[in-house]
């Protein structure tokens, strides 16, 4: 049985609040709850004990009694004592936005990798919510020192830092084991590196059709045993970076992924605990920025976006910015503005072979066509331009096979010393 919810935020100069109380909506739906009632207070600055004003709390009481509701959802990351003393005031149970969101995070089935890092954020956040009452038990032994900088354990040391300090420990442990599988990601991405073949990263807001494009270019393009990933209609139906080959007809390839969406004010927990998840998105040749351009927020999303690449640290990829839904957005598509910006629908098989051509214009650069003679002894690389090469013309001579082909730089300069001609373009 879904949760029902009251969902409130506070009005501060300067803030578009609706947009955010929608959203927030969606977030309470996507934890399988269901936001009954939203509640909003004008303020000119937050209430340092309780976040709403104190006429408001009394409010929040009465309605949560008399609609029988038990839950509040708080728009905004509150402090430790504002959660406690509001809960103590409302007699509600007080989930504040960044709870929240941990909340979806955790509850959506995912990776080692992805549970790693949300159970890290998560106990982040609990870190300094830990109550005195708590009757969580301790057990002495694994409460150990690896911790480190926990000189004053011992004699006095209260209940609740001892629980602190189990935390700790825990956080170290899982960010060791999260080290250790992020060691072996990089290294699988440092092979992929070497292979030499670009890659592209989907990013954007939650929702947006990320996955859906990755799909379809998958279905397009993909061997024919890649799995599709989940796509779904909700927020945060993709927690993890999965990446997929695709070989064109001229034999050119790339690696795409699919990576988490953002939304905005995300927890900088959970910022941080995804860093090594998003660092597909920051070691791509190219982002590919996909936008719901349906919904009405469209530019706000964008900026999310924006500030939220900065924060992890991509900054210098370059991007195509891909506003997607145009079926609903009653717009034309397919159509592209410059080579940076296009307009389509990722459930659209023209739309999905203009996207391809802007990707690849922008990541095949230095290719180049040239004829090499190759010997007839030499049958190793008359296979390798075949499957690797866009080949354009095979002719027999004399004293080997003539190939013309579209090839990269580094396939150029591998096979340079059976040059005849290079093509000027
Ligand atoms: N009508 C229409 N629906 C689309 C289009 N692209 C995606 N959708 C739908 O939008 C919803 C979200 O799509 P996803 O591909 O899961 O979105 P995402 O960006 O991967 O979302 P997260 O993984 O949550 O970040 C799904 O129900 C899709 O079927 C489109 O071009 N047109
Ligand atoms: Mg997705």
């Amino acid at each position: 049985m879904t949760e029902k919810v009251i969902i409130a935020g506070l009005e501060l100069p300067n803030q578009d609040l609706d947009y955010a109380m929608q959203e927030l909506a969606a977030l309470v739906e996507a934890n399988n709850m269901e936001a009954t009632e939203k509640v909003i207070q004008k303020l000119d600055r937050p209430n340092p004990a309780t976040y709403f004003g104190s006429g408001k709390v009394t409010e929040l009481h009465e309605l949560g009694t008399s609609i029988d509701v038990h839950t509040l959802v708080v728009n905004a990351e509150l402090s430790p004592s504002q959660i406690r003393n509001l809960e103590q005031e409302s007699k509600l149970s007080v989930i504040d936005r960044t709870g929240l969101i941990l909340e979806i995070f955790a509850n959506r089935p995912q990776s080692r990798e992805a549970k790693l890092q949300v159970e890290i954020a998560k106990l982040n956040y609990q870190m300094p919510r830990l109550r005195t009452s708590s009757s969580q038990r301790l057990d002495q032994q694994s409460a150990g020192d690896a911790g480190g900088g926990y000189t004053n354990r011992g004699a006095g040391e209260t209940k609740l830092e001892m629980n602190r300090r189990t935390i700790q420990q825990r956080i170290n442990n899982l960010n060791h084991e999260l080290k250790e599988m992020t060691t072996s990601s990089a290294v699988q991405r440092k092979k992929r590196d070497q292979t030499g073949i670009p890659s592209v990263a989907l990013v954007g807001y939650t929702n947006a059709g990320k996955s859906t494009t990755m799909n379809g270019l998958v279905h397009l393009y993909g061997k024919d045993d890649d799995k599709q990933v989940f796509e779904k209609n909700m927020l945060f139906a993709t927690l993890d970076t999965s990446v997929r080959q695709l070989t064109f007809p001229d034999q050119k390839q790339l690696l795409l992924s699919d990576t988490v969406g953002f939304v905005s004010n995300l927890p900088h927990q959970l910022i941080k605990a995804f860093r090594s998840t998003l660092a597909e998105a920051a070691q791509a040749d190219l982002l590919v920025q996909v936008v719901d351009v349906s919904d009405p927020h469209f530019r706000e999303m964008i900026q999310t976006t924006n500030d939220t690449l900065r924060e992890i640290g991509v900054t210098k990829v370059p991007m195509i910015v891909a506003f997607n839904k145009a079926d609903l957005a009653g717009v034309d598509y397919p159509t592209f503005e410059g080579n940076e910006e296009i307009t389509y629908s990722a459930r659209d098989k023209k739309s999905l072979l203009m996207l391809t051509n802007m990707i690849k214009q922008k990541v095949f650069t230095g290719y180049r066509e040239a004829t090499f003679l190759i010997p007839f002894s030499e049958g190793q690389i008359i296979d390798y331009l075949n499957q690797h090469t866009n080949v354009l013309k095979t002719a027999y001579q004399e004293n080997g096979t003539e190939i013309t082909a579209e090839l990269s730089s580094e396939d150029y300069q591998r096979y340079q010393k059976y040059l005849v001609t290079e093509v000027e373009n």
